[in-house]
């Protein structure tokens, strides 16, 4: 009896193996010949988009289901000072563009995670404008919000418990709802809008730019403050931290209404000594994963009313964002969280320290040019004190006629984004360090050529 039941358990076993591994080529081959494959519809569009991303463009640029097409075929986009139909040629003498902050070092670590990373949308995918027919307010995922909020748990850079939270487009447009939310209605005067001196231009740009009777941009909060002392003015102040583009971690000077510009407080880019946990927060998935392209940003934000004003804002401004944006944000994230971020923020780190470690070694040997001082914090989410690896160089130059140092870097071949754009001195100019690694390599390669000239015949001159 006993002997009859193994015998039977092992032919049951065996022919379940083998069914199995029948299923399993009729999955993954697709089995042409069988009655039926598992996937309908979406197996062509996954085919086209394999065989677009498989086209190497020499390693030096990239093509795209999206992208311009010749004779039938998608052209490959090379990158700068790549060229030819397939990005080999490279052009030498071409000058080294490190001016946008493009994000794009993050792209290795997307296709190494290809598999996890992959959305399929379908023609019919929530074409509403609502989500969720069943709950209030239904604009925003609500699985995507959970997400970000356990992103910020795992990493330590934010509180979100008791906060509420706001989707925009990208935090570019989080930044114009926060000063339109902060500012003061019906008042005799308009609100101030201050940032400090060097800062990020879209501050004053967009404030000027949308030109209201209740906010206007009054510039530098220290000379703000030196010159208008103790009054009890109405400000609305933008505090970016990490700073872009020095990178270091600022303050409110004025103490008044203040916009927290969280974009750069990641791992990867400074140590994280514990949650931020300020009124208003704005982050950006762009410095996060480096999908700026997909434009998704969140404002966290502790008062119920000027939660509701930026509601209003969004409501107002689009209806909403995109679903296919917030599916693709969702998607993102989850790989984000695996491993509580140690994949991505490890990623995203080491690449930031190698880039730093092998520029502070150019300017080391350098009197003409030198960079913003970076100092050791300890950090709760490496655990570990690590120095900050921020997203750009601000890139001084020392020598007294060298006023103009865009200029100077131009001369040598090399794009940066002058000071004065930060409302700075133009003795002072911004390198991008999160860029291709086609971009960084030839950066360090002009930079070093120009340093190397210093001491040569043509400084002595
Ligand atoms: C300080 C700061 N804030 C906001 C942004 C806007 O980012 P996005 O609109 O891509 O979210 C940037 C982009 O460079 C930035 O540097
Ligand atoms: C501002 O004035 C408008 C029109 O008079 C009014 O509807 C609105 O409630 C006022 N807002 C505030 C905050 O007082
Ligand atoms: C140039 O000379 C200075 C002073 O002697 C030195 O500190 C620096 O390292 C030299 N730079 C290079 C690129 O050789
Ligand atoms: C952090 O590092 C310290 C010293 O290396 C170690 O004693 C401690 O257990 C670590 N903490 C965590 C949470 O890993
Ligand atoms: C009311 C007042 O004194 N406002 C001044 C504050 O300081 C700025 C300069 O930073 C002046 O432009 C304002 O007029």
């Amino acid at each position: 009896m006993g002997k009859t039941k193994t015998y039977c358990y092992g032919i049951c076993l065996l022919i379940s193996i083998a069914l199995n591994i029948l299923l399993s080529i009729n999955l993954y081959v697709g089995g042409e010949n069988n009655q039926r494959s598992l996937l309908t519809w979406s197996e062509k569009a996954a085919a086209e988009a394999e065989e677009v991303a498989a086209i190497s463009c020499s390693g030096h640029g990239r093509a795209y289901v999206d992208g311009l097409v010749s004779e039938g075929q998608p052209v490959c986009e090379c990158n700068d000072c790549y060229g030819g139909n397939d990005c080999s040629e490279f052009f030498h003498g071409c000058s080294a563009d490190a001016d946008s902050g493009d994000p794009v070092f993050f792209e290795p670590f997307w296709m190494q995670h290809a598999t996890d990373s992959v959305v399929v949308t379908s023609g019919w995918h929530r074409m509403s404008y609502k989500y969720y027919k069943y709950v209030d307010s239904t604009t925003m995922s609500i699985e995507l919000e959970s997400y970000i909020r356990k992103l910020h748990s795992i990493a330590g850079n934010a509180i979100t418990e008791g906060r509420y939270m706001v989707f925009g487009v990208g935090s570019t447009q989080l930044l114009s709802a926060a000063v339109y939310a902060l500012s003061s209605e019906n008042s005799s005067s308009p609100s101030n809008v201050l940032a400090s001196i060097p800062f990020y231009p879209i501050y004053k740009d967009q404030t000027v730019l949308f030109n209201s009777e209740n906010f206007q941009f009054e510039g530098d909060t220290n000379s703000w403050q030196s010159n208008n002392g103790t009054n009890n003015m109405d400000v609305v102040e933008f505090v970016t931290s990490p700073n872009n583009p020095d990178g270091e971690l600022k303050k409110s000077v004025l103490g008044g209404k203040t916009i927290y510009d969280h974009a750069y407080l990641w791992p990867h880019f400074t140590p994280i000594t514990g949650p931020s946990d300020h009124d208003l927060m704005l982050f950006t998935l762009s410095k996060l994963t480096g999908h700026g392209g997909t434009r998704f940003g969140w404002a966290i934000i502790k008062d119920k009313d000027i939660y509701e004003k930026f509601l209003n804002y969004i409501e107002l401004a689009d209806m909403g964002i995109s679903k296919d944006t917030q599916l693709r944000v969702l998607k993102l994230l989850k790989v984000v969280v695996e491993g509580d971020g140690k994949p991505l923020f490890e990623f995203a780190y080491n690449k930031m320290r190698d880039r730093w470690d092998r520029l502070t070694t150019v300017f080391s040997k350098s009197t003409r040019f030198s960079i913003q001082q970076r100092h050791p914090l300890h950090c709760n989410f490496f655990n570990e004190t690590r120095l900050p690896s921020p997203a750009y160089a601000w890139v001084k130059c020392e020598r007294e006629d060298d006023d103009d140092c865009s200029a100077v870097l131009e001369a040598g071949k090399i794009i940066g984004r002058r000071g004065s754009r930060f409302s700075d001195k133009d003795r002072y100019t911004r390198l991008s360090l999160i860029k291709s690694q086609d971009d960084f390599e030839l950066l360090l390669q002009r930079l070093t050529e120009l340093v190397s000239l210093e001491n040569g015949s043509i400084a002595k001159m």
